[in-house]
């Protein structure tokens, strides 16, 4: 099949210091020789041509305009030959300086002689196509260009240095040796067949594939919440100090706060970095029995926060005791995700006026005051604590499967226990064999091999253009 040579723009749209067009194919010297003129005599045209770029080496020019031969930007440019390059294909990549008209205007140039605009993810599917990446790597590329934290870029970091592959073939190799035993008791039954085997085979999927899958399949949960971020709703009755205590955590005046009780009447979004953890705080309009429609409206967001929601901090007015709305809202959120947050604690007289109900007693609680900013930091590592219930070691260690992983490991555990109980049972060693192909194959899914076109298509469409 002729490939096509594709170019694109490769850093962000808008202002910036330096913007990069890549190409990439076999054509993508020969554009490079007809729009860059090098400074150096050397390499000019004629004398050096196509033949005579070095590999991996910055060379400073002009790019011009081949029809009159007008300057447009200064360069720097970089060749890779392949298969020495991210796409294992011939790559030249443009430096100019970063105005998005000067981008546009090379990029036409470069399309007008011989390039066609790459589609989101191009350049990563062909590193995939050519074998330079697994399918876990080009996800990867996707999370590292996504990632909100430093925690979250580790993670992805790992996994593009071929990390789930290692492990994944590690699995892989194991079924097959032991699908090699298999068809051996297939193919001399009589030779091969002993209760003792079966058992031993059986144990040796248990603890060299399934169990080390479903240990995998567990880390899930916290690689959604480093992708994706932990979801923490603030919810309370009116006036408790939602805003507040909102605005603090995000150390900035983002919500509006009153003495008035329904200042807050719509759901208010906003993302914070918590020691490496992205949490996306969610403030709320308070909840209380109303017939006020816009409030009613509000109300039912704070509903839909509180069932989305990774955490809850379910704020109270410690300086009072506990009224009717506070009950009602307490039979309304699930205790396992919420963290009581006693505020106004700076103008509590006295007597703790605070009786928490028996459904809450295991309900972690932090004492605080939004105003007075007083014990803030304890209650950011209370949430931290709640997102991140997972040693920091394994998350560089990047074995964090994401959903489409997932599903994957899910379905050969399912097949993997299905042999093993099919060997400890003394059924015919054909079927055992179905299982573990089964297994085999989701796997291999998870690097690419054996992949449907449409999932494939799926995958690189979260791309950008440009990488
Ligand atoms: N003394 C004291 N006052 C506080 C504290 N936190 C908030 N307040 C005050 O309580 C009032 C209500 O605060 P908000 O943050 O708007 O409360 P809210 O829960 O968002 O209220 P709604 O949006 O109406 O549901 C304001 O006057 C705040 O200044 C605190 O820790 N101590
Ligand atoms: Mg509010």
């Amino acid at each position: 099949m002729e490939v096509s040579t594709i170019a694109a723009i490769a850093t962000p749209s808008g202002l910036g210091g330096i913007g990069i067009i890549r190409i990439s194919g076999p054509e993508a010297l020969k554009i490079l020789s007809l729009l860059f003129r090098p400074r150096r005599s050397r390499l000019r045209s004629g004398e050096g041509g196509v033949g005579s770029w070095e590999s991996h080496r910055l060379v400073y020019g002009e790019i011009t305009d081949p029809r009159d031969g007008a300057t447009i930007d200064e360069a720097l440019v970089a060749f890779m030959k392949a298969p020495k390059s991210y796409t294992r294909e011939d790559i030249v990549e443009i430096q100019v300086h970063g105005g998005p008209v000067g981008l546009r205007t090379i990029l036409d140039l470069v399309l007008r002689s011989g390039a066609r605009l790459a589609e989101p993810g191009e350049f990563t599917r062909r590193a995939f196509l050519n074998g330079r990446i697994d399918l876990s790597q080009a996800e990867a590329v996707i999370d590292l260009i996504q990632s909100r934290t430093t925690a979250g870029l580790k993670m992805a970091t790992a996994q593009l240095g071929g990390e789930m592959r290692r492990c994944i073939e590690g699995l892989r190799k194991a079924l097959r040796e032991v699908l090699v035993e298999i068809e051996a008791g297939i193919d001399f039954p009589e030779e091969v067949h002993s209760e003792q085997l079966e058992i031993d085979l059986s144990n040796r999927l248990r603890d060299q594939v399934r169990i080390p899958l479903s240990e995998m399949v567990e880390r899930f949960e916290h690689g959604r919440i480093l992708r994706e971020g932990f979801r923490l709703g603030v919810i309370g009755r009116p006036n408790v100090g939602k805003s507040s205590l909102m605005n603090r955590l995000l150390d900035e005046e983002r919500v509006i706060v009153t003495e008035i009780p329904g200042t807050t009447r719509d759901a208010v979004e906003e993302q914070m970095d918590l020691y490496g953890i992205p949490v996306i705080i969610t403030d709320t309009a308070g909840l209380q029995n109303s017939f006020d429609p816009v409030e009613k409206i509000g109300m039912q967001k704070t509903r839909e926060v509180i069932a989305r929601a990774d955490g809850i901090l379910f704020v109270v007015d410690g300086s009072q005791p506990p009224t009717e709305s506070d009950w009602v809202i307490f039979e309304q959120i699930p205790p396992e995700k919420t963290l009581l947050v006693v505020n106004k604690i700076d103008k509590r007289t006295g007597r703790d006026p605070w009786q928490i109900p028996d459904s809450f007693k295991g309900v972690p609680v932090v004492e605080i005051s939004a105003l007075y900013n007083r014990q803030l930091d304890t209650l950011k590592r209370t949430i931290a604590g709640m997102a991140a219930a997972m040693p920091a070691d394994e998350i560089e260690h990047g074995l964090i499967p994401n959903l489409r992983h997932q599903a994957a490991m899910k379905n050969a555990i399912d097949a993997t226990t299905r042999s093993e109980d099919d060997l400890r049972q003394g059924q015919p060693m054909e079927l055992v064999a179905i299982g573990i192909e089964e297994a085999l194959s989701s796997l291999g899914k998870i690097l690419g091999i054996e992949i449907r076109e449409d999932l494939l298509e799926d995958i690189f469409n979260r791309f950008c253009i440009g990488k």
